[in-house]
């Protein structure tokens, strides 16, 4: 079999493009050498980086299953197929379209599933944890479409739950959407459904960051309540980059569509079969335990910093997220992401709730466990990597070459040696 599998060969790139070699060498090295903690990303499987790096990489397809603009598809259906089958029983959806490249394209194909230009969407502010898809100006969404849009309770710092069904019955929305990148909590999912039906509203949950906690079953899902549930694949899921959409059977139509031919030309077959093999992966009792632990980390890491000064917003996560205030230890969070990656910490400055400074600033840091998770580290670790985010963000030093930094450095190159990314 591996005689005539052209994908992966890395011998034959080194000799032909050492530089491109180069990079993929250095970029493993570099996942190797720090932690890991943007709540967005995580480290796909051997099997799945197999299934990306495949000739399938080569083939046109548009169209789905048996249904195709071209010859020469008897192969990659059968990976789509069982992508699709995957996807609903993983999710237990009616229909899954696994064709969208991205979440932004995911996403795309929604608004064109149900929304003319003009017309209104309700959704979660960005600079309170929603997305850039989600109306804002800089965005397709805010320039074609109406945004409405709520954001969280200024004591709970949660979504402010009354004024989603105050703004809900003011502007009688097209379609009302929840979910966004920077939500420690669970979202109420039966809420916005009943809200939903008050208005007459379609009900999308864009579940891009914690659709790997549904899939092993570690927190409810929201596929039972809503129309249509967009995801990316590469988050806590631990797929390729890529995206997803799964939806009630009445929408079948109008999602695949907008995916193909609205929104997309020819789909990425190889990362189609890579999604294949991740759901293949998420269904498995060890993928469930990952899940469960991703939550029981990120809980024991927020609740770390907190006592550190480090104030997590909501009080702490149910998710495998925590958004922690700067202001408290009177750093922004453009410092903190400088200082942290100085010390070997990869993490990303965040917006926090009514934010006193430009988004390029921020008063926040956004953590997240799904990396630190898959390494095997668990809630001591959390403890350990709490105390090391502190001492960087408090008294280091955006210069790697500063006594703290180097200190921090040391302590995180002694843990993901006890813990290796990609073990050799
Ligand atoms: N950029 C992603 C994140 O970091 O949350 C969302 O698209």
């Amino acid at each position: 079999m591996s005689e005539t599998f052209y994908g992966s060969d890395f011998e034959a790139l080194q000799a032909f493009d050492p530089e491109i070699a180069g990079v993929l060498v250095s970029e493993l090295d570099r996942l190797r050498g720090g932690l890991q903690l943007i709540a967005s990303e995580n480290m796909s499987s051997p099997a799945v980086l197999t299934s990306l790096g495949s000739t399938l990489s080569n083939k046109y397809a548009e169209g789905y299953p048996g249904r195709r603009y071209y010859g020469g598809c008897s192969e990659v259906d059968k990976a789509e197929t069982l992508a699709i089958e995957r996807a609903k029983a993983l999710f237990d959806a009616e229909h899954a379209n696994v064709q969208p490249h991205s979440g932004a394209s995911a996403n795309q194909a929604v608004y064109g599933a149900f929304m003319k230009p003009g017309e209104t969407i309700l959704a979660m502010s960005l600079p309170h944890g929603g997305h850039l898809t989600h109306g804002t100006k800089m965005s397709f969404s805010g320039k074609w479409f109406n945004a409405v849009h709520y954001g969280v309770d200024k004591d709970t710092e949660d979504i402010d739950y009354a004024e989603v069904e105050r703004l809900a019955k003011e502007h009688r929305p097209k379609v009302i959407l929840a979910g966004g990148s920077a939500i420690p909590r669970l979202i109420d999912f039966e809420f916005f459904r009943r809200v939903a039906d008050e208005v007459g509203a379609i009900f999308w949950v864009d579940a891009a960051h914690f659709i790997g906690l549904v899939a092993g079953r570690a927190i409810p899902s929201p596929v039972p309540y809503a129309d249509v549930v967009s995801f990316t694949t590469h988050k806590v899921l631990r797929g390729p980059r890529s995206g997803a959409i799964v939806c009630k059977e009445e929408h079948k139509a109008a999602i695949d569509k907008a995916v193909f031919p609205m929104m997309q030309g020819g789909p990425q077959m190889h990362t189609i079969a890579a999604k294949a093999t991740n759901f293949k992966e998420c269904a498995t009792p060890e993928y469930q335990t990952y899940a469960t632990q991703v939550i029981a980390n990120a809980r024991v890491l927020a609740e770390t910093l907190g006592e550190m000064g480090i104030r997590p917003t909501t009080g702490g996560t149910d998710t495998h997220l925590s958004l922690h205030d700067l202001q408290p230890v009177q750093v922004t969070g453009v410092d903190a992401e400088a200082r942290c990656d100085a010390a070997g910490i990869t993490l990303n400055k965040n917006a926090i709730p009514f934010d006193p400074q430009k988004p390029n600033v921020a008063s926040g840091i956004r953590v997240g466990t799904p990396c630190v998770t898959t390494q095997g580290m668990g809630e001591d670790e959390m403890r350990t990597i709490a105390g090391l985010i502190a001492r960087a963000v408090v008294d280091g030093d955006a210069d790697p070459e500063h006594k703290v930094s180097q200190e921090v450095r040391a302590e995180v190159t002694d843990l993901v040696t006890r813990f290796p990314a990609y073990p050799r």
